[in-house]
């Protein structure tokens, strides 16, 4: 029997894995059969969704890297961990000696430990020297984190606990489709549901989340920042809101009005597409119930204005006072594993441990002295994930180390990602399996998976859970830490690097993150152990987290939230008549981001096999298409080809496409790479395109 932690999405529900031999298969050579079930907890309640279930398929699957892989003549062959470390560190330095630190990128990944990620920035501004960081992460929590930071000052996903869902009222799901994304959390809405509340759901498509709603904006891809300063409008001409809170407790109301006022209500929601009436009512509802929560995710926040439009949901929140107490708050609905831990410890271009500022003179002094570095050798602030690749395009970053993740699948506009990453002189891949970046990698690295390495993970509530090897490491394997460890140490760093086990590394984290925002000194592998786990900021060992924020104040240096007025002048891909429709894109149940993991499950895998793209009848029509015809798909980036749905639950200008899967039908070969100007997240959600049946390819 094993004791784990699902490795996919941001709830991490407890796992207990049972194994037996089962002669059934083969009478001879008995088999091992396992079998997932939930284990009681305070997020997940004990509950599993079908990936937790199947999790483990993929950790017994014989395509995990066995040892080290180094490229000879074209191919790669299997090779020592010696012959693999002296390499790197042999074209690191020439690398180095030639044309600078700053020629080594490194990129991370939100799956990671909160271990790896903290040693993974101090690997590459110590170790290496560069300020080339950044991680995946990027395209995942960036919109809601810098929004929440400037609104709240401060970033937790959920400013509430789960346990306050079932008490809200009024629940708005922006962009959030829980039920295929978070499963495990459905059952606190259906709660909520039962004890009265109204719920308010924007999508484009009428997904498994929608079916739950009492109120559905089936918006147009990409108006949600519009949308929120409808409702902004109404709320503020219609006296719906909490004068008192917003006298006492924030700052910019006045000129809120200046923000909402060129908004003529019949104009935006023939933007959006959606009924005067209906953004009306989703305004009463929300502003007039007593208690609420807003819910924000991708769909929202994967835009080029995908910062502002959080913001301004969040100026909703506010203006209705509905947070800090029961039942009230807001919630960015983390992505990965470790989406909320992997944004606090320094894997990003401009942070440091602790949700340290890497231009703020205090916070650099502070980790310098944790390090027992110069604070001017500490780097500055490198640049986002795409401008990585855009660097590495054009050859300033020639050497490029990847831990955890799959760029050449999850990037958008994949035709310069690929080029990019094809002039590199050295590419490095620390990965379970032979990615789709880790096939053209130089070096490819073997690394323990989540039932063999031990560490702590941060959830979407900002809860931190330990996490703790469950077998043994199979193969030549390695922790992640480890080989970042091991690296430093062939790299010539002779102390910094020298740890024994993942908690002496959790020690050290403690330490860089204290007095810092995300404060985690007060944890201990120990605590952990007896508390299951505890919500951040802990500053002391007798302090027992909090799980409410805001309460009484929030963490500007006056204690109060900060209204947004700052107009939002984001340019997106727009339609035209040579590329006529718009696609967005998302998740499916069974598969999990590129699908390198979930493809190598069969159950999942069965689930869905291939990539599809789901379209309305009467646009099929239009194009000829009938239901499971092959179409191509174009944007000016590129195209890829796929099979389609018939499906009606999606608006009839929208096309959606799962990520999932990479190569020929790659959603990302076609998507905007336009970055958000406040912080860099791409406008995946929205892409200009036109489609055409395969059949039609060659006339
Ligand atoms: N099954 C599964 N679960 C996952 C993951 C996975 O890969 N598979 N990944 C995890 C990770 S890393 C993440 S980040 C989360 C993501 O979780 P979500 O953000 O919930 O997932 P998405 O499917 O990307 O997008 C959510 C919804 O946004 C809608 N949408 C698209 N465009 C727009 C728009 O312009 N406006 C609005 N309002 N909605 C729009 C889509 O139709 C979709 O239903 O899920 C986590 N959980
Ligand atoms: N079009 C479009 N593109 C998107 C999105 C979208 O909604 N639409 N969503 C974006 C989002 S939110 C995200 S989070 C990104 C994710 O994009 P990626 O980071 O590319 O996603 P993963 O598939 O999780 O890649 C992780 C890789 O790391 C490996 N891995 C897993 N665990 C570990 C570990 O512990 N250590 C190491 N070393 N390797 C490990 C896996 O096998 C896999 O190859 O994609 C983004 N791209
Ligand atoms: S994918 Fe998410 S909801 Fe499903 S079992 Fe894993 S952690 Fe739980
Ligand atoms: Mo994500």
């Amino acid at each position: 029997m094993m004791h784990t932690q699902c490795p996919f999405c941001s709830v991490q529900c407890k796992i207990t894995l049972h194994s037996s031999e089962s002669t059934t298969l083969h009478p001879t050579l008995p088999l091992m059969t396992y079998q997932a079930e939930g284990t009681p907890n305070a997020a997940s309640q004990g509950r599993l969704c079908i990936k937790g279930m199947n999790a483990h398929q993929h950790v017994f699957n014989r395509e995990r890297l066995k040892y080290p892989l180094i490229r000879r003549q074209g191919e790669l062959v299997r090779a020592s961990w010696q012959e693999v470390n002296d390499y790197i560190a042999n074209r690191l330095q020439q690398s180095i000696q030639q044309s600078g630190r700053d020629s080594i990128g490194i990129y991370g990944g939100g799956s990671l430990t909160n271990e790896t990620a903290y040693l993974l920035g101090k690997f590459a501004r110590v170790a290496i020297g560069t300020k080339y960081i950044d991680y995946n992460g990027r395209f995942c929590m960036s919109a809601a984190a810098s929004a929440g930071s400037k609104t709240f000052g401060i970033d937790r996903g959920l400013t509430c606990q789960l346990s306050d869902i079932p008490l809200a009222k009024c629940i708005i799901l922006a962009g959030t489709n829980i039920a295929e994304c978070q499963p495990t959390l459905m059952p606190y809405f259906n709660q909520a549901k039962e004890n009265g509340a109204q719920i308010i759901v924007i999508d484009p498509r009428v997904t498994a989340t929608a079916t739950i709603a009492d109120i559905h904006l089936q918006i147009r891809p990409g108006t949600d920042a519009l949308l929120a300063n409808t409702m902004l409008k109404i709320m503020l001409e219609q006296d719906w809101i909490d004068h008192e809170f917003i006298k006492k407790r924030t700052n910019g109301y006045e000129e809120l009005a200046e923000l909402v006022r060129s908004i003529d209500i019949e104009q935006t929601a023939s933007i959006c597409d959606v009924p005067v009436a209906l953004i009306y009512q989703a305004a009463q509802v929300y502003a007039q119930a007593s208690t609420g929560i807003i819910f924000t995710a991708r769909g929202v926040e994967q835009q080029t204005d995908g910062h502002l439009a959080v913001r301004y949901f969040l100026n909703l929140v506010l203006a209705t006072g509905k947070i800090g107490k029961p039942g009230c708050g807001y919630g960015a609905v983390t992505g990965q594993g470790n989406g909320q831990g992997g944004r606090e410890h320094g894997q990003k271009a401009d942070q440091l441990p602790g949700y340290r500022s890497i231009e703020n003179p205090a916070d650099r002094a502070y980790i310098s002295s944790v390090w027992n570095i110069d604070p001017e050798d500490l780097p500055d602030k490198g640049v986002s994930a795409y401008e990585m690749m855009e660097l590495i395009d054009q050859q300033q970053i020639t050497t490029l180390f990847v831990m955890g993740s799959n760029p050449i699948v999850s990037n958008p506009n994949i035709p310069l990602v690929r080029a990019g990453l094809e002039k590199l002189d050295l590419l490095i891949v620390a990965d379970l399996f032979l990615s789709e970046t880790a096939q053209l990698a130089d070096i490819v690295l073997p690394v323990t998976a989540y039932l063999e390495n031990t560490g702590t993970l941060t959830n979407l509530e900002g809860r931190v859970l330990l996490r703790e090897a469950a077998r043994p490491i199979p193969y030549e394997s390695k922790h992640d830490w480890q080989i970042l460890c091991e690296l430093a140490r062939v790299l010539g760093q002779h102390t910094g690097f020298d740890f024994a086990q993942a908690e002496d590394v959790f020690n050290e984290l403690r330490l860089a993150s204290r007095g810092g925002l995300a404060d985690y000194y007060g944890i201990t592998y120990d605590r952990l152990r007896r508390e299951e786990g505890i919500y951040w900021p802990c500053p002391s060992l007798d302090h027992s987290g909090v799980p409410t924020m805001f309460a009484d104040s929030f963490a500007h240096a006056d204690g109060r939230a900060v209204f947004t007025s700052i107009a939002n002048v984001a340019t997106k891909d727009t339609i035209s008549s040579d590329y006529p429709l718009l696609m967005t894109n998302g998740r499916v149940l069974a598969h999990y981001l590129t699908g390198v993991q979930t493809r190598r499950s069969a159950t999942l895998t069965a689930r869905e096999p291939e990539n599809f793209m789901e379209i309305h009848s009467q646009t099929a029509k239009r194009y000829h298409i009938k239901d499971n015809d092959w179409v191509e798909v174009s944007s000016v980036r590129g195209s890829f080809t796929i099979r389609c749905r018939i499906k009606n639950h999606i608006r009839e200008d929208t096309l959606f496409v799962p990520m999932h899967w990479g190569g020929a039908q790659n959603v990302n070969q076609a998507t905007d790479p336009t970055l958000d100007a406040y912080c860099k997240m791409p406008g995946f959600k929205v892409s200009a395109v036109c489609i055409r049946p395969a059949s039609l390819r060659y006339l």
